[in-house]
């Protein structure tokens, strides 16, 4: 039931808990990356034309999914696997639906790659990653629920042909499962295999996520063969009252570069991430850190800490995040999905469809060591048409101007600002130091005029405001340093009544030195109900959902405003209307 608690007041709650019971009695539990609603989970689509289904994100022609599934890259083609109800719009019934690409934007969608059919996987077919064995033949490990108490093993699925392109058939061998849980693991907490690595000693390895007590935990498993699998003695890594850990994904990035690096790369100068989703909270959250190959152990970096207070891949709606490593481009790129948030599942089953996945970004170190960088891969700028520009314009308190020429609600933006100087940030409250970003900008909203901002974008916005999500930051000065605030701010995103409907004021903070370089950036990829956005270049990164009633397709406005008294410049703005790509 943690869902519920993150209803921002204690009356939202209470509406929301007595809505839920009213319409919907049968909720059974929340689990794994889902509510479960029996009566529903086969309800087909009645229409999918909807106001507010995405243009250029990934999803299929109608229903739900959720978590990103073995994405790789195969002989000239991108696979992307995915979590998906055939039968309806809310979580239920679920198969491995498959999507191949030739760019990670055009999708033609083929028959589900796996599903329930063994007594190893007949109560499920959960998610899992992809690896690349070195003859070249991928193979996918998942998790199979094996029972009606949502009992977990994991198993492998192998392609049918390796000359067809597509790799549309999958087999399940029969020696599956490959790995069912000892005395020690609880069997319900026990799923989403990584893409496997290999040692130096010829050994590969995976982690799968898990959960004693409550401390989450990455369990290491080791095989030479790929088949016979057992347990280390100490899982990768694991910390307490974090809860469980779903899909972890492990992999080392370079400490000199841009570029990806596989999984199995064993070199100096690189460091390991270990991202995992918290159930409890259902953000994903990485460290930063060592790979100690010989006591084949992950150490977070000191200043990297585990849990929900660490860093966030995106500080918005995104989870079960999945990368792989890309050999045609030299990348790695992640994938996370991004679930409804406009209310009950009666809302869900009106539209006919749920879930997108968010657009995937290439991820790398950042020259400090001390974060990820994330960036829409470049292969989206194919979409982009027309295009308007502008220049050094100023923006003093209060002000707020249109950009016109495109389409608003289906945009790529990219803005500049720069300031002259930090003497106006406000001072940063010593009581915000214990709470989220998010709550600071619940406190601080756009609305509330400042010294350094708030300044950024208003979109999704309706001509006079009525509906709007401003993407902006605001600058504090903290005892030490200065605090920059990134906010995604929901609240006043719909007129819609709906006391279900989600309006979280998303934000997170921005590790930047304004002192020498007083610049920051803001990059927002609008389309109809989302808005993902890439603070200083992609330092923080924050996806909201949203679902205005006026500022839909034409009647959407885009501006760009300063409710700060610094002046603000706009050293570039460039934006562009975005097309919609092949997805069938
Ligand atoms: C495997 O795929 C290739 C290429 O599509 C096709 O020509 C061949 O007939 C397939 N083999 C089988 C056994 O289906
Ligand atoms: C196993 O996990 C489930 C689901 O989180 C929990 O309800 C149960 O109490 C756990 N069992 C044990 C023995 O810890
Ligand atoms: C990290 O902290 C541990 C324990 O406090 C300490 O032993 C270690 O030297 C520190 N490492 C670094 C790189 O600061
Ligand atoms: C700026 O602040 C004013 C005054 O509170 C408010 O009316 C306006 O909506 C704010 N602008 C944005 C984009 O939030
Ligand atoms: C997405 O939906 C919102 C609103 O219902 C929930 O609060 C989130 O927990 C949920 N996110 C995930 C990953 O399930």
């Amino acid at each position: 039931m943690e869902l519920f608690m993150k209803s921002s007041s204690l009356w939202g709650l209470e509406i929301y808990l007595f809505c839920f019971f009213i319409v919907l009695s049968n909720i059974i539990k929340v689990f794994a990356s889902h509510n479960i609603f029996l009566d529903l989970q086969s309800s087909s689509a009645i229409s999918v034309k909807n106001v507010h289904r995405t243009g250029f994100h990934f999803q299929p022609p109608k229903n739900w999914i959720n978590d990103p599934n073995a994405p790789m890259y195969y002989n000239g083609v991108y696979h992307l696997f995915y979590q998906y109800n055939p039968k309806g719009s809310v979580w239920g019934n679920i198969v491995w639906a498959h999507s191949v690409s030739k760019d990670l934007i055009n999708w033609i969608h083929l028959e589900p790659a796996i599903y329930p059919s063994k007594k190893f996987d007949k109560y499920g077919a959960w998610s899992g990653s992809a690896t690349i064995l070195p003859n070249n033949k991928p193979v996918i490990l998942y998790t199979g629920v094996v029972d009606s108490h949502d009992s977990q093993v994991q198993n492998y699925a192998i392609p049918a042909n390796l000359s067809d392109p597509f790799l549309r058939k999958w087999i399940k061998p029969n020696n599956n499962p490959l790995i069912v849980p000892d005395n020690s693991i609880n069997k319900t907490e026990f799923r989403d295999p990584t893409t496997a690595w290999m040692g130096q000693d010829g050994l590969w390895r995976i982690v799968i996520g898990s959960m004693r007590k409550h401390r989450g935990m990455a369990l290491l498993y080791r095989s030479r063969d790929f088949i016979k699998w057992a347990k280390a003695q100490h899982p990768l890594h694991s910390s307490p009252h974090t809860g469980n850990w779903e899909c972890p994904d492990f992999f080392p990035v370079s400490l000199k570069n841009t570029n990806g690096l596989d999984a199995s790369y064993r070199g100096k100068n690189v460091k390991h991430v270990l991202k995992n989703s918290l159930d409890v909270n259902r953000f994903d959250y990485y460290t930063i850190g060592m790979y100690d190959t010989k006591k084949d152990r992950y150490i977070p970096d000191n200043n990297s800490i585990d849990g929900s207070k660490g860093l966030r891949l995106d500080y918005g709606n995104f989870y079960a995040s999945k990368s792989f490593y890309d050999p045609m481009k030299n990348r790695r790129i992640v994938w996370g999905w991004t679930n409804e948030s406009d209310g009950l599942p009666d809302d869900e089953i009106k539209k006919g469809w749920a879930g997108i996945q968010a657009i995937p970004r290439k991820v790398w170190l950042d020259p400090s060591g001390k974060q990820l960088i994330q960036w829409p891969i470049e292969e989206l700028e194919t979409l982009r048409k027309q295009k308007i520009q502008l220049n050094n314009k100023k923006l003093s308190k209060g002000e707020m101007f249109e950009v016109e020429g495109i389409s608003a609600s289906q945009a790529d933006i990219e803005v500049s600002f720069s300031f002259s100087s930090l003497n106006k940030a406000e001072q940063f409250d010593p009581k915000w130091a214990d709470l989220y970003a998010q709550d600071v900008c619940a406190i601080k909203g756009s609305t509330i005029q400042g010294g350094l901002g708030p300044f950024g974008l208003a979109t999704l916005a309706s001509k006079n405001l009525e509906e709007y999500t401003p993407v902006f930051f605001r600058v504090f000065k903290a005892q030490k340093n200065y605090k920059v605030l990134m906010c995604s701010n929901a609240r006043r995103s719909t007129m819609r009544q709906n006391e279900a409907m989600y309006k979280p004021s998303f934000a997170g903070y921005v590790d930047v030195d304004l002192v020498d370089m007083k610049k920051l950036s803001l990059r927002s990829l609008i389309d109809n109900s989302v808005v993902e956005s890439f603070g200083a270049g992609g330092k923080t990164c924050i996806t909201s959902r949203v679902y205005p009633m006026l500022a839909i397709h034409n009647n959407a406005h885009l501006f760009v405003f300063n409710n700060g008294s610094e002046t603000i410049t706009i050293e570039t703005l460039n934006a562009w209307s975005m097309d919609v790509p092949k997805m069938h």
